[in-house]
């Protein structure tokens, strides 16, 4: 992991283990490569068994994590949220966070939570593992999810 207060990055063996990646599609450029860092952190802690969703936004979320929840042995969450000049930012990041923490906490199931919730598109891509940027919330969201799934 990366960032001030970040613990260690532990191993985690994924092998034998279900995910389901759920994905938004706001914010395209920056949705690439907040997937193609968690389908990599995927591969790298041998998870072979994936099955990706694609959802319009990050509102819907929570819908199709609560759905797939309880089929798999972790789900990762992955979306973009960029403040605007309308108060929608604050509704869609509250619907976003409460609702996946609920389907975490009511299934059980550890939900990784790689939704960006930023000012502008430059922040966005600072944590997207683009243009070689330093953090990869999507590889970090991979493995927030598995080494809690591996330890319950
Ligand atoms: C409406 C909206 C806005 C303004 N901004 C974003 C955003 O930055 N990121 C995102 O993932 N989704 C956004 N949405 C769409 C909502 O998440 C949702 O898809 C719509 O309100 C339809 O339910």
């Amino acid at each position: 992991m990366s960032g001030q207060g970040a613990p260690a990055d532990v191993e985690v063996d994924g092998t034998g283990l279900r995910v389901a990646l759920v994905a938004a599609r706001w914010h395209t450029q920056i949705m690439d490569g907040l997937l193609a860092g968690a389908r990599k952190a995927l591969q790298d802690t041998g998870v072979a068994d994936v099955v990706e969703i694609r959802v319009p936004g990050s509102f819907e979320l929570p819908v199709a994590a609560a759905r797939l929840a309880p089929t798999v042995d972790a789900v990762v969450a992955l979306g973009v949220v960029i403040r605007g000049s309308t108060p929608h930012f604050d509704y869609v990041c509250s619907a976003a966070t409460d609702g996946l923490t609920q389907v975490s906490v009511q299934t059980g199931t550890p939900v990784g939570f790689g939704v960006l919730t930023v000012d502008n598109e430059g922040q966005a891509i600072d944590r997207a593992g683009l243009h070689g940027s330093r953090e990869d919330k999507g590889r970090e969201a991979v493995f927030a999810a598995l080494e809690t799934a591996v330890a319950l």
